[in-house]
């Protein structure tokens, strides 16, 4: 009896090893797809936020009915390229040092730990186009396959007038096709259209709304400029900032000539066309998907790497820690988690993508990873949240955003505190009153303890939006505290 036990005993073993191989091959099968779409500097705008009526966002809000959408939703830095690095390494800019469009991140984040290796070391085929990160630093290593952005964009005419000053719109003579960004999207319908073994992760990376506004003119005809709206915007709105935020707005460099130009409107005008010429980009992803092998067992997630000012606080472009250049659109379509048309009010930022993907895919989180997976919110939108979103603009400037508060801190100690419910467009900055002394240190406990140095890097080179328009100057290194 004993030895036929011994005998058995490896077969059972065997037998037991067969099973969880099987279950593990199963559970591989069963993985989901990942369609991870990118925009560039789409703010607010969209219909399904409602924060501005005038934008027209069929396709966009048709996505957001598919899954979940976050009403108060951040990025960690109000700048293409740190902002994309900390999304995709899972780690913050105070943590690396990469804080602006001159930091070449790639020496200082080792080529295992961005999320599409993660996706490719657990068996994915990991593939995307056009920009995912800031394209100045490529690393085609950490993708199995990737069409760069490529090829010139259509010129506005000569003689006529492509903006005011850096702020640059012009409706083009051209087609849909004569953009980048429709290549970038083919480059997604066509691996949509293609069967394979692996799970797939698929990037797509929208250029569009970003600058230069110049896209075909049947966008801009969709907002007749008799109908545009400005923007909220009070006159005396930066009489009670500190001299650090002063140096944030610099109205000088683009709100005054803005309204000396009397064009805003028209800017504004390209802004929404800019928009509406992506979210057809998005349109035609969508229908491939739909028509697709892909579409019952895929996640989406759609953001956009962080806001825009349109003349609030007397500012244009990104680069500051209020709402308008630190809110961006996020979207969550997870099968079997998400429910249709889903909202969630919690506060997140961009460094929940990173693992809240690899914890619905079965993908260890690396233990590098900063930021925190969403998967409860996911489930359950009103499910208990503490954690605040943080943004953070070059060396030793963050802001925490509560869904009650934002408080901003400078290098430099100059502070703003804004109470979001009342004062939605931050205009009063309430940092000088007594009375808020408790809310104040209890928003400071929530400061990063240390900032890793700029990391420095070539100013200038992949640095186009960061320097002589953003007021502050770029090139200041500072030691770590
Ligand atoms: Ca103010």
């Amino acid at each position: 009896m004993l030895s036929l036990l011994r005998f058995l005993r490896p077969l059972v073993v065997l037998a037991w090893l067969g099973v969880l191989l099987g279950t593990a091959q199963a559970a591989d099968a069963a993985r989901p797809n990942v369609l991870f779409i990118a925009i560039d500097d789409l703010r607010d705008w969209v219909g399904f936020l409602g924060h501005n009526p005038q934008t027209k966002t069929p396709n966009l809000d048709r996505l957001a009915r598919m899954g979940m959408t976050f009403t108060r939703s951040y990025c960690a830095a109000p700048v293409c390229n740190p902002s994309r690095t900390a999304l995709m390494s899972g780690l913050r800019p105070f943590t690396t040092g990469v804080y602006d469009n001159g930091n070449d991140w790639r020496p200082v984040i080792s080529e295992d730990k961005p999320l599409t290796s993660a996706f490719r070391k657990a068996g994915y085929y990991v593939c995307g186009s056009g920009k995912i990160y800031h394209e100045a630093y490529a690393r085609p290593s950490e993708w199995d396959d990737y069409l760069k952005n490529e090829g010139g964009m259509p010129k506005v005419p000569a003689g006529q007038s492509d903006g005011v000053g850096g702020i640059k719109f012009a409706p083009l003579d051209c087609k849909d096709e004569d953009l980048n960004d429709w290549r970038i999207t083919s480059y997604g319908i066509d691996q949509l259209g293609r069967k394979r073994d692996q799970p797939l992760f698929l990037a797509v990376g929208l250029h569009k709304p970003h600058m230069p506004w110049n896209v075909p003119k049947k966008y801009y005809d969709l907002f007749p400029l008799a109908t545009i709206q400005l923007p909220p915007y009070l006159e005396n709105d930066l009489d009670d900032l500190p001299p650090a935020a002063l140096r944030m707005a610099h109205p000088a460099t683009d709100h005054e000539p803005m309204l000396k130009s009397g064009r805003w409107k028209e800017a504004i005008q390209g802004y929404l066309a800019a928009i509406a010429y992506t979210d057809m980009n998005i349109g035609r992803l969508l229908d491939a998907f739909e028509k697709s092998a892909y579409k019952d067992n895929t996640i989406i997630c759609l953001w956009s790497d962080h806001g825009w000012h349109l003349g609030e606080k007397h500012h244009w472009r990104k680069f500051t820690l209020w709402e308008e250049a630190t809110r961006q659109p996020t979207i969550w379509v997870v099968p079997g988690v998400t429910k249709p048309g889903a909202v969630c009010d919690r506060t997140v930022d961009l460094m929940s993508v990173y693992p809240t993907l690899t914890d619905l895919c079965g993908i260890p989180t690396p233990s590098h990873v900063e930021g925190r997976s969403i998967r409860a919110l996911l489930t359950n939108p009103q499910a208990p949240w503490d954690l605040p979103a943080m943004t953070t603009f070059r060396f030793g400037n963050h802001t925490v955003r509560t869904e009650d508060w934002r408080y901003i801190h400078y290098e430099n100690g100059d502070e703003e505190l804004y109470q979001e419910a009342k004062d939605p467009n931050e205009w009063t900055n309430l940092a000088a009153k007594p009375e808020y002394a408790a809310q104040l240190a209890k928003l400071r406990s929530l400061l990063p303890a240390k900032n890793h140095a700029d990391i420095g890097g070539r100013r200038g080179q992949g640095a186009e939006e960061g320097e002589a328009n953003t007021g502050v100057k770029g090139g200041k290194r500072k030691k770590a505290n």
